[in-house]
């Protein structure tokens, strides 16, 4: 509003509905961290994924160059940087690539690295919030999402995932997904997702979205919608194909198999942009914000605690920062 019209308003005015837009403008300026963990057996397709869901607007990156370049195995942990640009909104992404569970002679505790890792990204920022001239924005590492992939095989969760979806979804917003659903059929797809939703009420998994009394009637319809979505089942494929479209000549994201191209974008054939939209339309700032008021704040809280209770006894101070990755 310029000058020259609220001299025209009531008195009263004070001009704090212009607040959204301040917000606005200074988030846009900010932009958005978002972190990002894939994880599950190996081979289902974690790498693939990733890079299906944003490589198509990423105009930076220390990951691979091009999609020619072949995906390895993942064998560490990986994290690479992308910066998405869209309509002025930047979002800085940190996805955190992880090697396959199950290669190993012992598969016992397998997913104790990744545990031990968002571990320790709570604990920097906590060390980081600690500081007595600590920054004014604090670099966030914090995992805000961990897609936790399942293989399409039509069975009841095996021990593996199910001690692995435990710890995760302890510490995380863990969003399960049917990896490679392609090779299911979709009465197959239906059944294993109604069979898996059995599943991880059976187990008591927390699965993100989380209720909340807080949500608004619109919120809250959503994410029961989302919740009957979830395991989403997802194909990824980094290639696109020309095809005769509707609106003539056009590339499309598929896979091309013997029999024909499965179109990941087609919401008919795959769950994929549902995934998508979730992740970036949706629930993108919701699962930041989880992360930092409810994951966290139960981590820094903790720790807190520990503290205090210890500050007497300085040779148990060690034991705290072990504690805090375990
Ligand atoms: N049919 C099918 N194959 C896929 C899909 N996604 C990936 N693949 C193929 O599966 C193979 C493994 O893919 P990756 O993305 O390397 O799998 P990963 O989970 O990262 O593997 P690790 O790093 O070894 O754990 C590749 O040949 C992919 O082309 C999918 O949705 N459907
Ligand atoms: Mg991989």
């Amino acid at each position: 509003m310029s000058y020259e019209d609220r001299s025209t308003q009531p008195k009263k005015y004070v001009g704090f509905d212009t607040i959204t837009t301040q917000i606005e403008n200074r988030l846009l300026k900010r932009g958005f961290q978002f972190n990002i963990m894939v994880v599950g057996r190996s081979g289902l397709g974690k790498s693939t994924l990733v890079n299906t869901l944003f490589s198509s607007k990423l105009i930076q990156s220390n990951g691979r160059k091009s999609v020619y370049e072949p995906i390895e195995k993942t064998t560490e942990i990986k994290v690479t940087q992308h910066t998405l640009l869209e309509n002025n909104v930047r979002l800085n992404i940190n996805v955190i690539d992880t090697p396959g569970f199950g290669d190993q002679i012992n598969n016992e505790k397998c997913w104790e690295p990744l545990v031990k890792y968002v571990k320790e990204q709570h604990s920097q920022y906590l060390r980081k919030e600690l500081t007595a001239q600590r920054d004014k924005f604090l670099l966030d590492t914090r995992v805000h999402c961990i897609l936790y992939f399942i293989p399409p095989n039509g069975q009841k969760l095996k021990q593996l995932d199910i001690q692995a979806l435990k710890k995760l979804s302890e510490i995380a917003n863990v969003v399960p997904i049917i990896a490679k659903s392609d090779s299911l059929t979709l009465e197959e797809r239906d059944e294993f997702k109604k069979l898996l939703q059995q599943e991880f009420m059976k187990y008591n998994f927390n699965i993100y979205p989380y209720d909340s009394e807080e949500l608004y009637d619109e919120e809250r319809q959503l994410n029961e919608d989302i919740k009957s979505l979830i395991p989403f089942a997802v194909v990824g494929s980094e290639n696109e194909v020309e095809i005769n479209g509707k609106n003539g000549q056009e590339f499309i994201r598929c896979r091309k198999t013997k029999w024909g191209l499965i179109n990941i974008e087609d919401v008919s054939q795959c769950e994929f942009v549902f995934l998508r939209d979730f992740l970036t339309r949706t629930h993108l700032q919701d699962l930041i914000e989880t992360t930092n008021l409810t994951h966290y704040e139960t981590f820094r809280s903790k720790q807190l605690i520990a503290l205090k209770e210890n500050a007497s006894n300085p040779n148990r101070q060690s034991q705290i920062n072990q504690q805090a990755v375990h």
